[in-house]
């Protein structure tokens, strides 16, 4: 292992068990590889994988290999509580599996106000953490975990592996779980009914890693973008659908394996991962011995030396206006155009929502829209930015947003009015149970950004764009009465 200095391995040893190191690096000259669960070594490694989660599904509680416990290291099940669960399964007695469970439960990044760039460096280590333990658990060293391909074209777009809908299978019953939306587990591909493409790989095109101004940047564009419209679609709030029951189901892992390989993708195609302090971050995880596992950060940035591959990448998207502008576009600062003043930001129900932006109340001396958009320097780019979402349960739909969308239309013929989609996968706001595991802040609040520079020069061309244009969020289907679902701010910027 060239990456890791003898004097990084000492130190680390105190804290980090051999068996863990030599599992994570001892495969390094061949990569262990992933694949689709659709090929034929993807099947294979499914049927290993049913049989552990029904393995994992009988271990005691206790057991740092139990399902559950592995559930819960994401976010304990929302009907209770870290500290009640912990209670109820270990007892007042101390433990060392008791203090591996108040070290790992609730530690999902950045579902609920953390530093959203841990996102993607979180759940690769939760993945390999697991992988390593599926391994262990089916006795099968060859174990790799394939991963689900939903934005794949043609005939399995968006449809949920055949062997996750086998209820009452003998070999992949386990991989069945109920609580999924009715096209899930119909086999129907779950974006069935959706205008535009809820599954598309846009946030490809990102050209850095972290928000700056306007741009959202390649981490929070995936997880507010494809990786939520994936959780939305598939479960419902006992399942996929919200955050503290989401790694109870076992296509869970799939989905974020697909995440991980799209991380990878963007890295191969020239995407670089920032130096940052939170690059020393670290995070407890076990092994498949149940000893404490410490996992830094920038020790996951690279999928070479943690010993995997992926049999496919994904490759650069299409050279796209926005990839090429946003890359120069990333360097200035955002100026504030336009904006929707509604007190109390703009609450969302069953019906689509209509509101306009006006320049009323921004800078003194804001010139009108048209003017602002005429004078934008030619390589300023114009986004739609959403933010300060809320909700108080998940409303299992996704909303699409479009500018100047005409009265009476529906959405589904919106398409040229298109702008972008929103969940409230993450608008919840929850309780990790502890300030330890609320504290990696640093990052800012999370936020929608639509690159909208085209659609206003086409609106404008054809003369529909007005000086106050309107903003319409429309949810695709019916949204829990329960949800309550508010965006905060809408402004226009340009950057
Ligand atoms: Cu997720």
């Amino acid at each position: 292992m060239t990456s890791i200095s003898r004097r990084d391995f000492v130190r680390g040893a105190a804290a980090v068990p051999l068996s863990f190191w030599l599992l994570k690096y001892a495969g390094a000259q061949e990569p262990r590889v992933r694949y689709d669960a659709r090929s034929p070594k993807g099947q294979e490694m499914l049927k290993i994988y049913a049989g552990a989660v029904k393995s994992m599904q009988a271990l005691a509680a206790t057991d740092p290999s139990n399902w559950t416990f592995q559930w819960y290291t994401h976010f304990v099940k929302g009907s209770t509580t870290k500290s009640a669960e912990i209670s109820r399964i270990f007892g007042p007695a101390p433990s060392p599996h008791k203090d591996l469970a108040l070290a790992m439960w609730n530690t999902c990044q950045a579902h609920s106000g953390q530093n959203e760039n841990l996102f993607l460096p979180w759940h690769r280590m939760f993945v390999l953490a697991f992988e390593n333990i599926v391994r262990a658990v089916s006795q099968r060293n060859d174990f790799t975990l394939p991963y689900w391909n939903y934005s794949v074209s043609g005939p399995t777009h968006g449809v949920l592996p055949d062997q996750f809908r086998m209820k009452d299978d003998p070999v992949f019953g386990p991989l069945y779980v109920a609580e999924r939306n009715s096209l899930a587990n119909a086999g129907k591909p779950i974006d069935q009914g959706q205008p535009n493409n809820p599954l598309g790989l846009q946030a490809l095109n990102q050209p850095q890693y972290s928000p700056s101004g306007a741009l959202q940047g390649f981490c929070l564009a995936l997880d507010s973008g494809l990786h939520g419209n994936v959780h939305v679609l598939t479960g419902n709030t006992q399942n996929m659908g919200a955050v503290p029951w989401a790694a109870r189901d076992p296509i869970f892992w799939l989905h974020h394996c697909n995440i991980d390989r799209l991380w990878a993708s963007w890295n191969a195609n020239g995407g670089v991962n920032p130096k940052a302090p939170w690059n020393d971050d670290t995070f407890v995880f076990a092994d498949p011995k149940g000893n404490r596992v410490v996992a830094k950060v920038s020790d996951y940035f690279n999928i070479r030396a943690l010993g995997y591959s992926y049999d496919r990448l994904e490759p650069k998207p299409s050279r796209s206006p926005f990839a090429l502008a946003a890359a120069s576009a990333s360097s200035r600062k955002p100026q504030r155009t336009a904006r929707v003043s509604v007190d109390g930001g703009v609450a969302l129900g069953a019906a689509p929502v209509r509101v306009q932006l006006d320049t009323a109340g921004m800078q003194e001396s804001a010139p009108p829209l048209s003017q602002t958009l005429q004078l934008a320097a030619k390589e300023q780019r114009a986004f739609l930015v959403l933010s300060k979402l809320e909700a108080q349960v998940q409303p299992e739909v996704l909303y699409h947003v479009y500018l100047e969308l005409p009265e009476g239309t529906t959405p589904e013929k919106g398409v040229d009015y298109y702008v972008g989609t929103l969940t409230f996968f993450d608008a919840l706001k929850l309780d990790h149970g502890d300030a330890e595991h609320s504290a990696h802040t640093g990052g800012e609040d999370k936020f929608y950004s639509f690159d909208v520079t085209d659609l206003l020069r086409r609106l404008r061309v054809s003369k529909v764009l007005g000086e106050r244009p309107s903003v319409t969020i429309a949810p695709v289907g019916e949204p829990a009465s329960a949800a309550k679902a508010v965006v905060g701010t809408i402004e226009l910027q340009m950057q």
